[in-house]
């Protein structure tokens, strides 16, 4: 196999320096101007810079490839062709930003027959694994493993050989999960309804909580089980995990080590999803994101494109809980977006550094004169600590932090200018373009 990273650029340290050495000069006087505004603060610059070095989100493997919609997908030049390529490109994404050590797999999009190879794979790479994904709801011809349909479920599926079937095939993603060094399975399920009276809401739910405990009972020592709730679609009139308050209640039933994923995408527009994220914190039951952005439904858009402000917002409050709860608090970061339009890669770069901007502008709020505001109640006070952080311009403390881990300053500009694309596109053949599908 062409070993890309071997011969690519993009991953040659002095490609990288000497795209650098041009922006240099300049982000050192941006740095010490933020640093000197902060100071004005009483908040030490460098304290911000090395918490943000230390933020991590992981890659979607099956955001790599063009996305699309029920309508089309239009693949672009040089397309993963299997979990190898995925993890190439995520190494190219990590690489640059200095901001994604991890990818989060999907099966059986990658399975893989052999998890310890991939594993070492990933590991020359720099890259580890974060949560794996089951996936029952699609149906998987010529997969010996999945030989009776989810059309009508998974699951929740009335039929017990099928929920069957759907346990099987968690154990084994938590299987490949364990070789690959992941602590976490993610399990999100389309099952649900299109017609009042097709289902019903009570029974499926306890059909969703059984079939969950006997996933959970096979839990390795230090995993995590997360639920990941969703609104609608596939199903469109009713989702059997509809919703935060479907997801606690069946995590509270099932166990301490199963909590709440909150995917942003998945709830009605103007939901309040930061409040949603301190109710989960509060019930310690707050798995961990699946950061993307949208403006109408699951459009699994790139993180912070619509509404940054909603994104600090949501970071507001896990800087607090953080905080207020010390280093236990651990919520899993993970990025889950459909890039149909853009260069994966390039949306990959830009949502994690997004991420990343929201979290550092969470650090820069003063949370002893908003928790004074906040006792006086003087909203419009409160209201402005805000904002002052979110109008902070980090963007030099995001660059300043790839630079010292031999990033780069500017990640787009540097994977534009490497010919990537271009290179893997005459390794990998043309995938035809056409028919719809998220993947
Ligand atoms: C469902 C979802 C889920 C993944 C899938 C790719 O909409 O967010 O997290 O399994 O996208
Ligand atoms: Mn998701």
């Amino acid at each position: 196999m062409n070993d890309i990273t071997k011969s690519a650029p993009v991953f040659d340290q002095s490609f990288i320096a000497a795209q650098n050495a041009r922006l240099a000069d300049d982000l050192a006087r941006d740095y010490e101007h933020l640093g000197a505004v902060l100071r004005r603060r009483g908040i030490d610059i460098e304290t911000i810079t090395a918490a943000v070095s230390k933020f991590g989100v992981a890659a979607p493997s099956w955001a790599a490839g063009s996305g699309g919609t029920r309508f089309a997908r239009f693949p672009m030049a040089g397309e993963p062709r299997h979990v190898f390529d995925k993890i190439d490109d995520c190494a190219v994404v990590n690489r640059l930003a200095a901001a994604t050590p991890a990818v989060s797999l999907h099966f059986p999009w990658d399975e893989t027959e052999d998890p310890l190879a991939l594993r070492a794979y990933a590991a020359n790479r720099g890259l580890g694994f974060d949560a794996v994904n089951s996936n029952t709801f699609q149906d998987h011809p010529g997969n010996a493993r999945h030989p009776l349909s989810y059309k009508y479920g998974s699951l929740t599926h009335t039929d017990p050989a099928v929920r069957a079937q759907a346990v099987a095939h968690n154990l084994r993603c938590i299987e490949l999960g364990e070789a690959l060094g992941s602590k976490a399975l993610t399990v999100w399920i389309g099952d649900g309804a299109n017609f009042p009276g097709q289902q019903h809401f009570g029974k499926a739910f306890e059909r969703y909580i059984e079939s969950v405990q006997a996933v959970y009972a096979k839990l390795p020592a230090g995993w995590q089980l997360f639920l990941e709730h969703k609104m609608y679609e596939p199903a469109f009139y009713a989702t059997v995990i509809q919703d935060w308050g479907s997801s606690l209640l069946a995590a509270q039933a099932v166990g301490k080590n199963c909590k709440c994923l909150v995917d942003l995408g998945h709830h009605a527009p103007n939901v309040n999803i930061e409040m949603i994220v301190s109710r989960l914190i509060h019930a310690d039951k707050l798995a961990g994101f699946h950061f993307n952005d949208s403006k109408y439904g699951d459009d699994d858009l790139d993180a912070g494109v619509i509404d940054p402000y909603r994104l600090f917002l949501i970071f507001n409050e896990l800087v607090d809980a953080e905080q207020r709860n010390g280093a236990g608090f651990n919520p899993a970061y993970m990025l889950d977006q459909s890039h149909n339009v853009t260069d994966p890669i390039e949306s990959l770069l830009t949502s994690a550094a997004e991420v990343q901007r929201a979290y550092a502008q969470a650090l820069l709020v003063d949370r002893e004169v908003l928790a004074a505001y906040q006792t006086n109640n003087d909203p419009l006070m409160a209201s402005q600590t805000l904002k002052q952080a979110f109008v902070t311009d980090v963007q030099p403390i995001l660059a300043t932090a790839r630079l010292r881990k031999a990033a780069a300053i500017d990640p787009v500009a540097v994977y534009r200018a490497s010919g990537y694309r271009a290179a893997v596109a005459r390794l990998r053949p043309a995938k035809p373009s056409g028919g719809g599908g998220i993947v």
